[in-house]
């Protein structure tokens, strides 16, 4: 099975976990947008979406399926997103489509989060996979900095604009043993707005495409 293939797999194999009758959250990137083709076919049967990107956002509309502000919806029962990287306690880089604020904060209010990853996400530690930070644009040269003093080859991602109006750094060349301290500790730098590390809220669900079919982990 190609990547695509087992990227489809498991996309489909999350509209299980989507409730009738209700708003859900919708992550970004090619599996996601797996996923959201595949709720195309049940549209009728949920109430709508909130989505984590404006690229997502337009996928959604583009099937006709309703969209909701965040800032409308108490809580959310579900968010499906896909990841970078996803380790043995469900801890996750994300972000390498430029899409990390808003999937951390829609992902903090859905009670469950269902991580759909081909095999290949799967990792004994993060930091292989660049970690994406979201910065200030006046911050760049001391968030950069202070990166660099963390340990990690922090790199401008040139040409990127986040959907928030801000510009993504990624750090490259991280073993991250301690995913919920090194997630607090880049939070800390004065002019970052989020870190693509899902650790102090991790996925609940990992549906991971290998060849040999969807795996369930929780
Ligand atoms: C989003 O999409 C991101 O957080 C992550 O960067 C990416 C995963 O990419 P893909 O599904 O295209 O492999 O979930």
């Amino acid at each position: 099975m190609t990547q695509d293939e087992l990227k489809k797999a498991v996309a489909l194999a999350a509209l299980e976990y989507v409730p009738e009758g209700e708003v859900i959250g919708v992550g970004t990137g090619s599996t996601a947008n797996f996923f959201i083709d595949g709720l195309a076919g049940m549209r009728a049967r949920i109430t709508g979406a909130v989505a984590s990107s404006e690229a997502s956002a337009a996928r959604l509309a583009a099937h006709g399926i309703p969209l909701f502000d965040l800032n409308e919806v108490e809580s959310l029962s579900v968010y499906v997103d896909g990841a970078d990287e996803i380790d043995a306690s469900f801890a996750m880089i994300k972000g390498g489509g430029a899409a990390l604020t808003r999937e951390k904060i829609v992902a903090a209010v859905a009670k469950k989060f269902v991580c759909i990853a081909d095999a290949s996400k799967k990792v004994p530690v993060l930091g292989k996979f660049p970690l994406p930070v979201e910065v200030i644009p006046l911050a760049r040269a001391q968030v950069t900095r202070a990166l660099a003093a963390l340990g990690g080859r922090p790199v401008w991602r040139e040409g990127v604009i986040t959907d928030n109006g801000n510009v993504i750094i990624d750090v490259h060349g991280l073993a991250i043993e301690q995913p919920v301290e090194f997630e607090a500790r880049i939070n800390q730098i004065v002019g970052v707005v989020t870190n693509g590390l899902f650790a102090q809220r991790p996925a609940d669900v990992l549906l991971l495409g290998t060849p040999q079919g969807v795996e369930t982990f929780s």
